[in-house]
């Protein structure tokens, strides 16, 4: 296994969630790219320049109460470490890349089309989204597949909201989210890791669960454009790669939605993906993990929970074999 130092800090093992050989082309056209001289003029290109000028990027504060129905006791991960060591491949496969490579995405303006099974389709620009419902601050643990987890408070809205101004008609049985699928903005999308655009899906009463957020914000700050900006879905039950980012489509549909990790390896990644300590990737155990910031940089100390302990969704999956359905 090779081993690197991010920036935070913080070790990296590979592989990561892709195919080696992947995570290695990926590298290699980023070097290649670095070497054209095409990086100038991007994120990478105006952070080295407001950092030789001794500006910092002066984040959006974003107001919130916090619910008091999901505080927990656990430590909250450092806001540096949540928003440096990221998985967002459309800027990179490497854990420090997104923060690197993100911050030139504009966000506005910004519409989020709903479509598919309902009365019917419209856009919603983004600030009328953000103006829905009202804002909560909920602090959730956020475990990867990959065996590590944070505890971040999030800032957003029950999904749910969303779905009721939808209407979805009697056939709407699942939800797919698609992110923002541009060459121009996102480096990473060059690259053929993934099947672009992302996306993912949820059985509509999934999506419909109270603790399914759709989510605009975090440390009481607008998102940063590494962990989603300017909207995501947080989903805490379930493995971190369906908390899909920087959302621009959001559709009902009758069947179930192809997912943008299932279709590249489905043996790896279900639909479902649910947090589970009995049943292991075909890579990695999903017995324990490890907090970012807190344990050892490759002891995992946590048991990890079922359901990543929130056990109130147990009864959407009531008589299913979630080893099968994994
Ligand atoms: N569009 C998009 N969404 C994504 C990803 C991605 O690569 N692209 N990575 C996923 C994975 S694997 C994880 S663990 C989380 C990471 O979220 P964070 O960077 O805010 O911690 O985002 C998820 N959402
Ligand atoms: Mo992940």
């Amino acid at each position: 296994m090779i081993i690197r130092r991010a920036a935070n800090g913080l070790d990296l093992p590979y592989p990561s969630e892709i195919t080696p050989r992947a995570v290695f082309e990926e590298r290699r056209q980023f070097i290649r790219r670095l070497a054209l001289g095409s990086v100038a003029g991007s994120a990478l290109w105006e952070m080295a320049n407001r950092e030789a000028h001794g500006q910092t990027a002066s984040a959006q504060k974003l107001v919130a109460s916090p619910n008091p129905a999901y505080a927990i006791l656990d430590k909250k991960t450092s806001q540096k470490d949540a928003t440096t060591y990221n998985n967002f491949y459309e800027f990179g496969t490497d854990k420090s890349e997104p923060a690197m490579m993100a911050g030139g995405l504009k966000t506005r303006p910004w519409t989020v089309s709903i479509e598919g099974e309902v009365k019917k389709p419209f856009v919603l620009d983004i600030d009328s989204l953000l103006k829905l419902a009202t804002l909560e601050e909920r602090i959730y643990r956020f475990r990867c597949v990959e065996g590590w987890s944070m505890v971040v408070p999030w800032i957003g809205y029950s999904l749910s909201h969303l779905i009721k101004k939808a209407e979805p008609t009697g056939n709407a049985k699942y939800i797919e989210f698609v992110t923002l699928d541009d060459k121009k903005q996102m480096p990473g999308v060059r690259s053929p890791v993934l099947d672009w655009p992302y996306t993912e899906g949820l059985r509509l009463d999934e999506a419909a669960h109270p603790l399914a957020l759709l989510t605009f914000g975090m440390y009481g700050e607008v998102l940063p454009n590494q962990n989603g900006a300017p909207v995501r879905m947080v989903l805490p039950w379930k493995y971190g790669f369906k908390s899909v980012k920087s959302i621009v489509k959001i559709r009902f549909t009758k069947e179930q939605p192809a997912t943008a990790w299932n279709k590249t390896a489905p043996r790896e990644y279900g639909f479902y993906s649910n947090v589970s300590p009995e049943v292991d990737h075909p890579r990695w155990s999903q017995a324990s993990e490890r907090r970012i910031g807190e344990d050892g940089l490759f002891a995992r100390k946590r048991k990890t929970l079922m359901f990543n302990g929130y056990s109130e969704v147990a009864s959407l999956y009531t008589g299913m074999d979630l080893k099968k359905f994994y």
